[in-house]
């Protein structure tokens, strides 16, 4: 699925984030970049070392912030990692510092000239986010960064389950309509 804001592109797809040849992939990082499961894992498996190597350079990424490495082996260029909320139930702050880290992953992005950005669902995994909040939340703060800023022309959510793209499908479907309103 795929939908025009201004003069950049969404695009809702299925696979696997470490294949993407864009500008910058972004990674689901803990707070001390140190490496871990999920897409985490992933990346740093096929990107390989020189990824970690950066990481332990920079040394930390508050929750909602955001930094840049090489993409090692990679076909992206640079990989971002980004550090989502663990989900407590949704009153603490949580909505706010997923959005943080959409956000700070986008300008980061655009700071450095990288116009192709692809992001996993960040925070639905391992820190327990709800898909279909996590969805309103992404794909809102994407679309709200989109209308104010053209440098970036295109961002690709890479969902790992037939049910994530559903989900984010249904949740962008929702956005559109309301837009049109
Ligand atoms: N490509 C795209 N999406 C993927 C891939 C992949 N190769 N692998 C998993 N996913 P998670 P989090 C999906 O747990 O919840 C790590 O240990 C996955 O199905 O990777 O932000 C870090 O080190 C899920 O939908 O990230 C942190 O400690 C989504 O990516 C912690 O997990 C995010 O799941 C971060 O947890």
């Amino acid at each position: 699925m795929n939908t025009v804001i201004n003069e950049s592109t969404i695009e809702l797809v299925r696979g696997d984030i470490t294949n993407e040849r864009v500008d910058a992939i972004v990674n689901a990082a803990n707070s001390g970049l140190r490496g871990g499961g999920g897409v985490d894992g992933a990346i740093h498996r096929a990107g390989g070392g020189e990824i970690m190597a950066e990481c332990r350079k920079i040394g930390g990424c508050p929750p909602g912030q955001a930094v840049i490495t090489t993409a090692g082996g990679l076909a992206a260029s640079k990989v971002i990692h980004t550090v989502g909320p663990v989900w407590r139930g949704g009153s603490s702050g949580e909505p706010e510092t997923l959005a943080n880290a959409y956000r700070n992953s986008l300008a980061l992005a655009m700071e450095n000239g990288l116009a192709s950005v692809a992001f996993p669902s960040i925070s639905t995994g391992v820190y327990g986010y709800p898909i279909d909040k996590a969805a309103r939340v992404a794909l809102g703060t994407v679309i709200d960064f989109l209308k104010e800023h053209t440098e970036i022309s295109l961002v690709r959510f890479v969902l790992f389950s037939d049910a994530d793209l559903h989900a984010y499908e249904t949740v962008l479907g929702e956005l559109i309509q309301t837009e049109q309103e």
